[in-house]
Protein backbone atom coordinates (compact mmCIF):
# COMPACT_ATOMS: atom_id res chain seq x y z
CA UNK A 1 0.00 0.00 0.00
CA UNK A 2 1.44 3.48 -1.08
CA UNK A 3 2.21 6.19 1.85
CA UNK A 4 -0.32 8.68 2.47
CA UNK A 5 2.34 11.59 2.31
CA UNK A 6 5.22 11.83 -0.25
CA UNK A 7 8.87 11.07 -0.08
CA UNK A 8 10.83 13.95 0.15
CA UNK A 9 8.98 15.08 3.66
CA UNK A 10 7.61 18.25 2.70
CA UNK A 11 4.70 18.19 0.53
CA UNK A 12 2.29 16.27 2.65
CA UNK A 13 -0.84 14.89 0.15
CA UNK A 14 0.25 11.94 -2.07
CA UNK A 15 -0.82 13.37 -5.72
CA UNK A 16 -1.38 10.62 -6.85
CA UNK A 17 -4.06 9.63 -4.33
CA UNK A 18 -5.57 13.10 -4.02
CA UNK A 19 -6.47 13.62 -7.86
CA UNK A 20 -8.17 16.95 -6.63
CA UNK A 21 -6.15 20.14 -6.47
CA UNK A 22 -7.74 21.37 -3.18
CA UNK A 23 -7.21 25.53 -2.89
CA UNK A 24 -10.34 25.89 0.35
CA UNK A 25 -7.76 26.69 2.59
CA UNK A 26 -4.40 26.19 3.88
CA UNK A 27 -6.57 24.31 6.47
CA UNK A 28 -6.43 21.27 4.26
CA UNK A 29 -2.64 20.01 4.77
CA UNK A 30 -1.86 17.38 5.95
CA UNK A 31 1.06 16.05 8.55
CA UNK A 32 4.75 15.70 6.18
CA UNK A 33 6.57 12.23 6.85
CA UNK A 34 9.03 14.30 9.08
CA UNK A 35 6.06 15.36 11.08
CA UNK A 36 4.60 11.91 11.18
CA UNK A 37 8.24 10.31 12.56
CA UNK A 38 7.79 13.36 15.36
CA UNK A 39 4.95 12.43 16.51
CA UNK A 40 5.71 8.68 16.54
CA UNK A 41 8.25 8.92 18.32
CA UNK A 42 7.36 11.87 20.88
CA UNK A 43 8.14 11.88 24.62
CA UNK A 44 4.63 12.77 25.77
CA UNK A 45 3.42 13.11 29.77
CA UNK A 46 0.13 14.73 31.26
CA UNK A 47 0.16 18.01 30.13
CA UNK A 48 -2.69 19.11 32.49
CA UNK A 49 -0.18 18.38 35.13
CA UNK A 50 2.24 20.39 33.16
CA UNK A 51 4.11 17.28 32.56
CA UNK A 52 4.48 16.84 28.78
CA UNK A 53 7.80 18.01 27.12
CA UNK A 54 7.31 18.35 23.68
CA UNK A 55 4.33 20.81 24.32
CA UNK A 56 6.45 22.89 27.30
CA UNK A 57 9.31 22.59 24.42
CA UNK A 58 7.09 24.19 22.11
CA UNK A 59 4.97 26.59 24.62
CA UNK A 60 9.24 27.56 25.25
CA UNK A 61 9.94 28.00 21.93
CA UNK A 62 6.97 29.61 20.58
CA UNK A 63 7.94 32.39 23.39
CA UNK A 64 11.05 32.83 22.34
CA UNK A 65 10.54 32.60 18.06
CA UNK A 66 8.07 35.52 19.42
CA UNK A 67 10.43 37.27 22.33
CA UNK A 68 7.21 37.18 24.38
CA UNK A 69 7.37 35.32 28.31
CA UNK A 70 5.59 32.69 27.50
CA UNK A 71 3.79 30.68 25.51
CA UNK A 72 -0.05 28.33 26.05
CA UNK A 73 -0.85 25.36 23.17
CA UNK A 74 -4.28 25.14 22.27
CA UNK A 75 -6.19 23.01 19.85
CA UNK A 76 -7.52 25.71 17.60
CA UNK A 77 -7.36 29.20 16.49
CA UNK A 78 -10.69 30.01 17.62
CA UNK A 79 -9.62 28.37 21.50
CA UNK A 80 -6.75 30.93 21.52
CA UNK A 81 -8.89 33.76 20.30
CA UNK A 82 -11.50 33.29 23.22
CA UNK A 83 -9.18 33.12 25.79
CA UNK A 84 -7.23 36.61 24.86
CA UNK A 85 -10.56 38.19 24.36
CA UNK A 86 -11.40 37.19 27.73
CA UNK A 87 -7.47 38.28 29.10
CA UNK A 88 -8.40 41.58 28.24
CA UNK A 89 -11.84 42.15 28.59
CA UNK A 90 -14.60 42.57 31.25
CA UNK A 91 -18.13 41.60 30.77
CA UNK A 92 -20.07 44.85 29.27
CA UNK A 93 -17.55 45.58 27.12
CA UNK A 94 -16.72 46.72 23.67
CA UNK A 95 -13.83 44.80 21.30
CA UNK A 96 -12.81 46.84 18.46
CA UNK A 97 -12.10 44.95 15.16
CA UNK A 98 -12.53 44.92 11.16
CA UNK A 99 -15.85 44.21 9.89
CA UNK A 100 -14.67 41.46 8.15
CA UNK A 101 -12.34 40.20 10.86
CA UNK A 102 -12.42 36.22 11.60
CA UNK A 103 -13.08 36.76 15.41
CA UNK A 104 -16.11 38.81 14.39
CA UNK A 105 -17.47 36.35 11.91
CA UNK A 106 -16.58 33.22 12.15
CA UNK A 107 -15.74 32.70 15.68
CA UNK A 108 -19.59 31.40 16.83
CA UNK A 109 -20.47 35.08 18.92
CA UNK A 110 -17.58 33.22 21.20
CA UNK A 111 -16.26 37.21 22.17
CA UNK A 112 -20.27 37.13 23.20
CA UNK A 113 -20.87 34.05 24.47
CA UNK A 114 -17.79 33.45 26.76
CA UNK A 115 -16.51 37.18 27.64
CA UNK A 116 -19.76 38.83 27.28
CA UNK A 117 -18.27 41.99 25.25
CA UNK A 118 -19.77 43.03 21.93
CA UNK A 119 -17.97 43.59 18.63
CA UNK A 120 -17.29 47.32 17.57
CA UNK A 121 -17.07 46.40 13.64
CA UNK A 122 -14.82 48.58 11.35
CA UNK A 123 -15.56 48.65 7.75
CA UNK A 124 -12.18 49.00 5.67
CA UNK A 125 -11.55 48.31 1.94
CA UNK A 126 -8.33 46.29 2.22
CA UNK A 127 -9.20 44.74 5.99
CA UNK A 128 -5.98 46.74 7.28
CA UNK A 129 -7.21 49.25 10.56
CA UNK A 130 -5.65 52.56 11.06
CA UNK A 131 -5.23 54.00 14.25
CA UNK A 132 -7.14 56.95 12.90
CA UNK A 133 -9.93 54.92 12.26
CA UNK A 134 -10.14 53.19 15.91
CA UNK A 135 -9.68 56.21 17.75
CA UNK A 136 -13.02 57.34 17.03
CA UNK A 137 -14.76 54.41 18.05
CA UNK A 138 -13.03 54.25 21.57
CA UNK A 139 -15.94 54.64 23.73
CA UNK A 140 -15.41 56.01 27.43
CA UNK A 141 -17.25 55.20 30.93
CA UNK A 142 -20.21 56.49 30.10
CA UNK A 143 -23.91 56.55 31.15
CA UNK A 144 -25.17 54.63 28.01
CA UNK A 145 -21.97 53.07 26.82
CA UNK A 146 -20.36 49.88 26.67
CA UNK A 147 -16.59 50.89 27.21
CA UNK A 148 -14.05 49.76 24.77
CA UNK A 149 -11.62 46.78 26.53
CA UNK A 150 -9.93 45.59 23.46
CA UNK A 151 -8.24 46.34 19.91
CA UNK A 152 -8.33 43.18 18.26
CA UNK A 153 -6.23 42.94 14.83
CA UNK A 154 -5.75 40.09 12.27
CA UNK A 155 -2.39 39.72 10.15
CA UNK A 156 -2.61 38.62 7.59
CA UNK A 157 -6.83 39.15 6.95
CA UNK A 158 -8.02 36.11 5.91
CA UNK A 159 -11.36 37.53 3.89
CA UNK A 160 -9.64 40.77 2.50
CA UNK A 161 -7.08 39.06 0.47
CA UNK A 162 -4.32 37.89 3.31
CA UNK A 163 -3.58 41.63 3.70
CA UNK A 164 -0.51 43.17 5.79
CA UNK A 165 0.17 45.23 8.31
CA UNK A 166 3.29 47.25 8.12
CA UNK A 167 5.18 47.13 11.32
CA UNK A 168 4.97 50.66 11.67
CA UNK A 169 1.25 50.96 10.87
CA UNK A 170 0.66 47.90 13.92
CA UNK A 171 3.12 49.58 16.63
CA UNK A 172 1.32 52.70 15.93
CA UNK A 173 -1.97 51.29 16.97
CA UNK A 174 -0.71 49.34 19.53
CA UNK A 175 1.08 52.70 21.11
CA UNK A 176 -2.17 54.47 20.54
CA UNK A 177 -3.87 52.14 22.78
CA UNK A 178 -1.66 51.09 25.17
CA UNK A 179 -1.99 55.43 25.64
CA UNK A 180 -5.67 54.70 26.49
CA UNK A 181 -5.43 52.12 28.84
CA UNK A 182 -6.20 49.30 25.83
CA UNK A 183 -4.79 45.64 25.48
CA UNK A 184 -4.38 44.71 21.86
CA UNK A 185 -4.64 41.41 20.64
CA UNK A 186 -3.35 39.52 17.16
CA UNK A 187 -5.12 37.48 15.53
CA UNK A 188 -1.59 35.97 13.72
CA UNK A 189 -3.63 32.51 12.24
CA UNK A 190 -1.30 33.55 9.53
CA UNK A 191 1.31 36.17 10.81
CA UNK A 192 4.09 34.16 9.43
CA UNK A 193 2.73 34.74 5.95
CA UNK A 194 3.41 38.64 6.90
CA UNK A 195 6.32 38.32 8.01
CA UNK A 196 7.34 36.73 4.92
CA UNK A 197 5.62 39.04 2.77
CA UNK A 198 7.52 41.99 4.79
CA UNK A 199 10.86 40.07 4.55
CA UNK A 200 10.84 40.77 9.02
CA UNK A 201 10.60 38.29 11.84
CA UNK A 202 7.61 37.87 13.39
CA UNK A 203 8.94 38.97 16.50
CA UNK A 204 9.67 42.56 14.81
CA UNK A 205 6.05 42.72 13.63
CA UNK A 206 4.38 41.32 16.66
CA UNK A 207 6.68 43.33 19.30
CA UNK A 208 3.73 45.65 20.57
CA UNK A 209 1.14 43.38 20.94
CA UNK A 210 -0.25 42.25 23.97
CA UNK A 211 -0.82 38.69 23.08
CA UNK A 212 -0.41 36.82 19.55
CA UNK A 213 -2.37 33.60 18.35
CA UNK A 214 -0.42 32.17 15.86
CA UNK A 215 -2.06 28.68 14.33
CA UNK A 216 0.75 26.08 13.21
CA UNK A 217 -2.46 24.56 11.19
CA UNK A 218 -2.77 26.48 8.47
CA UNK A 219 0.39 27.64 6.25
CA UNK A 220 2.91 25.71 8.59
CA UNK A 221 1.06 22.34 7.83
CA UNK A 222 0.66 20.75 10.87
CA UNK A 223 -2.07 19.21 11.54
CA UNK A 224 -3.68 20.48 14.74
CA UNK A 225 -2.96 23.13 16.98
CA UNK A 226 -2.08 27.28 17.51
CA UNK A 227 -0.57 28.93 20.15
CA UNK A 228 -1.30 32.01 22.52
CA UNK A 229 2.23 33.99 23.31
CA UNK A 230 1.92 36.70 25.95
CA UNK A 231 3.45 37.76 29.60
CA UNK A 232 3.60 34.88 31.61
CA UNK A 233 0.94 36.53 34.37
CA UNK A 234 -1.19 36.08 31.10
CA UNK A 235 -0.56 32.61 29.86
CA UNK A 236 -0.67 31.51 33.48
CA UNK A 237 -4.72 32.57 33.43
CA UNK A 238 -5.03 31.67 30.23
CA UNK A 239 -3.96 28.49 30.98
CA UNK A 240 -7.42 28.14 33.42
CA UNK A 241 -9.29 29.49 30.75
CA UNK A 242 -8.04 26.93 28.34
CA UNK A 243 -9.46 24.20 30.81
CA UNK A 244 -12.50 25.57 31.37
CA UNK A 245 -12.97 25.49 27.37
CA UNK A 246 -12.49 21.73 27.59
CA UNK A 247 -8.72 22.60 26.43
CA UNK A 248 -6.75 20.87 28.54
CA UNK A 249 -5.20 17.77 27.10
CA UNK A 250 -3.01 15.13 28.73
CA UNK A 251 -0.62 13.70 26.30
CA UNK A 252 -0.62 16.22 23.54
CA UNK A 253 3.12 15.89 22.59
CA UNK A 254 2.04 13.72 20.05
CA UNK A 255 0.92 16.91 18.23
CA UNK A 256 2.96 19.47 19.90
CA UNK A 257 5.67 17.44 18.18
CA UNK A 258 4.45 18.30 14.05
CA UNK A 259 3.88 21.56 15.78
CA UNK A 260 7.74 22.12 16.76
CA UNK A 261 8.46 20.91 12.89
CA UNK A 262 5.93 23.84 11.66
CA UNK A 263 7.38 26.14 13.84
CA UNK A 264 10.90 25.36 12.99
CA UNK A 265 10.89 24.64 9.66
CA UNK A 266 8.37 25.60 7.50
CA UNK A 267 7.95 29.28 8.04
CA UNK A 268 10.91 29.32 5.25
CA UNK A 269 9.06 27.68 2.82
CA UNK A 270 5.88 30.23 2.61
CA UNK A 271 7.15 32.65 0.01
CA UNK A 272 6.63 29.69 -2.28
CA UNK A 273 2.61 29.73 -1.37
CA UNK A 274 3.24 33.50 -2.27
CA UNK A 275 4.39 32.73 -5.61
CA UNK A 276 1.66 30.71 -6.55
CA UNK A 277 -0.99 33.24 -5.56
CA UNK A 278 0.66 35.71 -7.27
CA UNK A 279 0.66 33.07 -10.31
CA UNK A 280 -3.18 32.38 -9.89
CA UNK A 281 -3.89 36.29 -9.62
CA UNK A 282 -2.30 37.28 -12.25
CA UNK A 283 -4.38 34.73 -14.57
CA UNK A 284 -7.36 35.13 -12.84
CA UNK A 285 -7.36 38.91 -13.55
CA UNK A 286 -7.32 38.60 -17.19
CA UNK A 287 -10.06 36.17 -17.32
CA UNK A 288 -13.37 37.35 -18.77
CA UNK A 289 -16.13 38.12 -16.05
CA UNK A 290 -13.41 37.81 -13.15
CA UNK A 291 -12.24 40.43 -11.28
CA UNK A 292 -9.14 40.12 -8.23
CA UNK A 293 -10.19 43.12 -6.43
CA UNK A 294 -7.55 43.45 -4.10
CA UNK A 295 -3.30 43.27 -4.17
CA UNK A 296 -2.11 39.95 -3.61
CA UNK A 297 0.55 39.76 -0.66
CA UNK A 298 0.39 36.41 0.93
CA UNK A 299 -0.76 33.24 -0.07
CA UNK A 300 -4.97 34.07 -0.16
CA UNK A 301 -6.62 35.21 -3.48
CA UNK A 302 -9.96 36.71 -3.18
CA UNK A 303 -11.76 37.19 -6.49
CA UNK A 304 -14.95 38.17 -7.52
CA UNK A 305 -16.94 36.36 -10.32
CA UNK A 306 -20.09 38.71 -10.92
CA UNK A 307 -19.40 39.27 -14.59
CA UNK A 308 -19.87 35.64 -15.53
CA UNK A 309 -23.39 35.50 -14.60
CA UNK A 310 -22.64 32.41 -12.59
CA UNK A 311 -23.13 31.86 -8.49
CA UNK A 312 -20.48 30.81 -6.59
CA UNK A 313 -22.15 27.58 -5.87
CA UNK A 314 -22.37 27.28 -9.47
CA UNK A 315 -18.41 28.16 -10.30
CA UNK A 316 -17.29 25.93 -7.67
CA UNK A 317 -19.41 23.05 -8.80
CA UNK A 318 -17.98 23.31 -12.42
CA UNK A 319 -14.60 23.61 -10.72
CA UNK A 320 -15.00 20.74 -8.73
CA UNK A 321 -15.81 18.42 -11.79
CA UNK A 322 -12.27 19.24 -13.24
CA UNK A 323 -10.52 18.23 -10.10
CA UNK A 324 -10.38 21.25 -7.93
CA UNK A 325 -11.89 22.74 -4.79
CA UNK A 326 -13.14 26.49 -4.17
CA UNK A 327 -15.32 27.83 -2.19
CA UNK A 328 -17.21 31.21 -2.46
CA UNK A 329 -16.92 33.53 0.73
CA UNK A 330 -20.52 35.22 0.05
CA UNK A 331 -22.04 36.98 -2.68
CA UNK A 332 -20.09 36.65 -5.86
CA UNK A 333 -16.56 36.43 -4.13
CA UNK A 334 -14.52 33.39 -3.78
CA UNK A 335 -11.79 32.96 -2.25
CA UNK A 336 -8.76 30.29 -3.11
CA UNK A 337 -5.92 29.89 -0.72
CA UNK A 338 -2.47 28.20 -1.67
CA UNK A 339 -0.42 25.68 0.52
CA UNK A 340 2.32 23.43 1.49
CA UNK A 341 -0.03 20.42 -0.67
CA UNK A 342 -0.69 22.59 -4.04
CA UNK A 343 2.72 22.42 -6.24
CA UNK A 344 3.41 24.41 -9.16
CA UNK A 345 1.80 21.79 -11.19
CA UNK A 346 -1.40 21.82 -8.77
CA UNK A 347 -1.75 25.92 -9.32
CA UNK A 348 -1.34 25.72 -13.06
CA UNK A 349 -4.00 22.56 -13.48
CA UNK A 350 -6.79 25.15 -11.32
CA UNK A 351 -5.94 27.95 -13.32
CA UNK A 352 -6.61 25.15 -16.72
CA UNK A 353 -9.67 24.70 -15.09
CA UNK A 354 -10.70 27.85 -13.69
CA UNK A 355 -9.96 29.14 -17.35
CA UNK A 356 -12.25 26.72 -18.57
CA UNK A 357 -15.26 27.65 -16.19
CA UNK A 358 -14.82 31.76 -16.79
CA UNK A 359 -14.92 31.18 -20.80
CA UNK A 360 -17.76 28.37 -20.38
CA UNK A 361 -19.74 31.10 -19.18
CA UNK A 362 -18.39 33.51 -21.39
CA UNK A 363 -19.84 31.93 -24.44
CA UNK A 364 -22.82 31.32 -22.60
CA UNK A 365 -23.31 34.86 -21.64
CA UNK A 366 -22.90 35.83 -25.39
CA UNK A 367 -24.95 33.45 -26.97
CA UNK A 368 -27.89 34.51 -24.38
CA UNK A 369 -27.35 38.04 -25.73
CA UNK A 370 -27.68 36.91 -29.96
CA UNK A 371 -30.69 34.87 -28.74
N1 LIG B 1 -9.86 30.24 9.24
C1 LIG B 1 -10.51 29.22 8.43
C2 LIG B 1 -12.04 29.36 8.47
O1 LIG B 1 -12.47 29.35 9.77
C3 LIG B 1 -12.55 30.57 7.78
C4 LIG B 1 -9.99 29.32 7.03
O2 LIG B 1 -10.24 28.38 6.25
O3 LIG B 1 -9.32 30.32 6.69
N2 LIG B 1 -8.19 33.44 12.69
C5 LIG B 1 -8.12 33.45 11.35
C6 LIG B 1 -7.62 34.66 10.66
C7 LIG B 1 -8.49 32.32 10.61
O4 LIG B 1 -8.41 32.37 9.29
C8 LIG B 1 -8.95 31.18 11.30
C9 LIG B 1 -9.44 29.96 10.56
C10 LIG B 1 -8.98 31.22 12.70
C11 LIG B 1 -8.61 32.37 13.36
C12 LIG B 1 -9.48 30.05 13.53
O5 LIG B 1 -8.63 28.96 13.49
P1 LIG B 1 -9.21 27.50 13.84
O6 LIG B 1 -9.89 27.02 12.60
O7 LIG B 1 -7.99 26.74 14.19
O8 LIG B 1 -10.15 27.66 14.98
Amino acid sequence: MKARFAPHGLGGADPSQTHLVDLRSDTVTRPTLAMRRAMAEAEVGDDVYGEDPTVNRLEQRAAEVFAKEAGLFVPTGTMGNTIAVKLHTQHGQEVICEARSHVFNYELAMMAWFSGCLARPIRTQDGILTWDEILPEVRPMHSHYAPTGLVEIENTHNMAGGSVYSAEALNKICDGAHELGLKVHLDGARVFNAATFLCRTVAEITARCDTVMFCLSKGLGAPVGSLLVGTAKDIARGRLYRKRLGGGMRQVGVLAAAGLIALEEMPARLGQDHEHAQLLAGALSRMEGIQVPHKVQTNIVVFDIGGTGLTTAEFSARLKSRGVLINGIGGTRMRLVTHLDASREDCERALTALAEVAAGAAANASKGSEA
